[in-house]
């Protein structure tokens, strides 16, 4: 057991809002035998944390504070033409707005909270403090009419994605989340970009966005009937011929998976959920998993093409859905293109391979319970409360998924590789921070926890299985603090 100086073990009280959270997820009478209560709160110095983060949030030389206001409310939003549905969303819009910024810049993000529940922001992705990760377990949550300011520095270039860590299935599901580019010096040449965030949802015949359909969508994870782009349902997308496009692709739905799919055709895919990969890789087909990101490059096509943009067959242990369209791509006339994508992207050195032995196997499990059906568990607790890790350790984690169910796995705040599935090295290396274990399979991965410590966490990122507890917490120690010495 860690003996490092927060109060992490100590009785704190859980706003009302918390409390009532965990009712819903059963939290009373789950058994902690060896680690004590698994806490749902902040330290009690959160506030110094989050003082010192917002401090030592400072642009890199010849960089600037990039800030952005972001308001959290209530508005019409017409998913489908013509139907106005209540939606939740960030600046009355499906998605928020897209934040851009470049690597070395520092992000000042000031959240009003007009909703008429507690909420937070988490970055998806992104290497921030701990205090800055905007979870239950980073900050007390935002009230309504509260008001919160995120400051962090950018570290890595990549495609990212914001949304609140409060009530996610409810949040999520009416609209508030949003991409977060940041760009580095070194870009692929491409003729245009877009971001395009994938989701789905469920209206009712009011055309309002349903409730939640009782113990079977908490158990499978909530897919809707109606598919989204950018908050819409089949968007078209106009693209002219000999062009080559970056598309910045974000899965945000709650649950479905996404086999993207554009007919059939090559594209190269460019980067993970953690940056670029070293070189283009070929494909014809992309899973994207809740959470989930990818960047392709797309094209050229001829004029006149008419491309569906689709999702193909995926069994994550519910059987096979047929292929779903989210959008249609149709080709202008010719214009002049000035893409150059080269064969080498960056060099990503690997920090272990196959061979390592793992340090700490994580296992995703599940259990019946006669009121809630089922518990959805890591290493057979619901809120699992994991051993500490220590800055600058060598982690090499077994995500062993012992269910029925594929689950993607999240690590917050750092980015791991994955050295082996199955016993087989992946075809290419990338950082991750979001990965598919599918149904009866071991996933091996690592990382390294750099000098951020604090509270931290991983989860499926199937909403309904994190918040019926298949997550954990765990806390990183700095270096000089050994895990089982005295303090
Ligand atoms: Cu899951």
């Amino acid at each position: 057991m860690s003996t490092h100086p927060a109060a992490h073990h100590e009785p704190y009280h859980e706003p009302p809002h918390a409390a009532h959270l965990h009712d819903a997820a059963g939290h009373h009478d789950h058994p902690h035998a060896s680690h004590g209560p698994a806490m749902h709160g902040p330290p009690a110095d959160v506030l110094a944390r989050y003082a010192r983060a917002y401090a030592d949030a400072q642009p890199a030389p010849g960089h600037a504070v990039v800030r952005v206001d972001l308001e959290a409310h209530e508005f019409d939003w017409e998913f489908v033409a013509g139907r106005a549905t209540r939606a939740w969303g960030y600046n009355a819009q499906v998605p928020g707005p897209v934040i851009e910024a470049r690597v070395g810049d520092v992000l000042e993000i000031h959240l009003v909270n007009s909703l008429s529940e507690p909420t937070t922001v988490h970055w998806h992705g992104l290497r921030v403090p701990a205090a800055m990760d905007g979870t239950d377990m980073a900050q007390h949550p935002i009230p309504p009419d509260g008001s919160f300011t995120y400051r962090f520095l950018l570290p890595d270039a990549g495609t990212f994605w914001y949304h609140p860590h409060s009530n996610e299935t409810i949040q999520l599901e009416h609209g508030l989340y949003g991409a977060l580019i940041v760009r580095g010096d070194d870009e692929p040449l491409v003729d245009g970009e877009r971001v395009l965030i994938l989701d789905d949802v469920t209206l009712n015949a009011d055309g309002q966005i349903a409730a939640p359909a009782g113990w079977r969508e908490r158990i499978e994870g909530r897919e809707g009937d109606t598919l989204l782009v950018n908050g819409r349902s089949g968007p078209e997308i106009m693209l002219p011929a000999g062009h080559v496009e970056r598309w910045r692709v974000v899965n945000a739905s709650s649950a479905r998976y996404v086999r993207l799919s554009l007919d059939g055709r090559t594209f190269r895919m460019l980067g993970t959920g953690g940056g670029l990969v070293e070189a283009p890789v070929s494909v014809t087909e992309v899973l994207l998993t809740p959470g989930d990101r990818v960047d392709v490059a797309v094209g050229p096509f001829a004029e006149g093409d008419v491309l569906p943009v689709e999702s193909l067959p995926y069994d994550r242990g519910l059987g096979l859905k047929p292929t779903e369209p989210f959008a249609t791509l149709r080709v202008g006339v010719e214009a002049p293109s000035r893409a150059h994508v080269h064969e080498r992207l960056r060099d990503i050195p690997a920090i272990a391979d196959g061979s390592v032995r793992p340090t700490r196997v994580v296992r995703f499990g599940e259990r019946t319970h006669t009121e809630r059906g089922l518990d959805f568990l890591i290493n057979d607790e619901v809120h699992h409360r994991a051993e500490p890790v220590t800055v600058g350790s060598l982690q090499v984690w077994d995500v062993v998924n012992e269910t029925t169910l594929d689950h993607p796995f999240h690590l917050h705040g750092f980015f791991f590789q994955v050295i082996e599935r199955d016993d087989r090295s992946p075809a290419f290396r990338s950082w991750q921070d979001t990965v598919n274990v599918p149904a009866g399979a071991r996933v091996r991965i690592a990382w390294i926890p750099d000098d951020r410590p604090g509270e931290w966490m991983y989860h499926c990122h199937i909403l309904e299985h994190h918040e019926a507890g298949m997550m954990a917490h765990f806390v990183v120690v700095p270096a000089h603090e050994m895990v089982s010495s005295g303090a």
